[in-house]
């Protein structure tokens, strides 16, 4: 066995009482614990964005939450302030084991760009340096767990399955955001991209 549970984004502002709480988010805590026996190794990201972060819907007069722009890399959904360095909300849900880390990677530090995915930043293009990080531990087949199903977790998924790694997705240990039909269209492109969904 070499497979990597990569578990995204189990944070503070992702869970009920959070910036940007994900319905029932705290409730995959423990399963994600129990995941990480067995597994070569546990790799915990952590969204983690400057003060006044251009993904934050404060930061663009007369915008709204949820609310999509135009950005030089393309198309991006605009949040309430969320994971914002230091603050309590970009922690890691107080329950989650981080003991069991072996690598906690951090993204979406870049103030003009966001960071869905562990892999690459939202132009698709700058690396976060985790490709790197597996292929020379050897680590070829990875398994997704976290928040949110509909974005960091599918980014994170589709992106590893493009670089050639063999990707599952466990459903059961993922909760989603689920806005505007999120959620379908991406278990779908997931599919679609090689994307093992258990
Ligand atoms: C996420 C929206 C903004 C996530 C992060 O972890 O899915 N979603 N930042
Ligand atoms: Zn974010």
């Amino acid at each position: 066995m070499n497979h990597a549970l990569i578990v995204i984004d189990m944070q503070n502002d992702f869970c009920p009482g959070g910036a940007l709480a994900v319905a029932d988010g705290d409730q995959i805590v423990a399963g994600i614990n129990a995941r990480m026996v067995g597994a070569s190794a546990v790799i915990l990201t952590q969204d983690w964005h400057p003060p006044r972060h251009s993904s934050f819907a404060s930061q663009h007069s007369g915008r709204a939450p949820l609310e999509v722009i135009d950005m030089p890399y393309g198309p991006q959904v605009l949040w309430p302030d969320h994971c914002v360095q230091g603050t309590a909300g970009a922690q890691f849900h107080p329950d989650l084991d981080t003991d069991n880390a072996d690598l906690f990677l951090r993204k979406g530090f870049r103030r003009e760009i966001d960071s869905y995915s562990a892999f690459f930043e939202n132009d698709q293009s700058t690396p976060t340096g985790l490709e790197g990080y597996l292929r020379s531990r050897g680590l070829t087949q990875l398994e997704f767990v976290g928040l949110a199903t509909d974005f960091c977790v599918a980014w994170s998924a589709m992106d590893a399955a493009r670089l050639g790694f063999s990707v599952r997705v466990l459903s059961d240990l993922c909760r989603g955001i689920d806005h505007d039909g999120s959620m379908a269209q991406a278990q779908d492109a997931m599919r679609a991209a090689g994307v093992t969904l258990v």
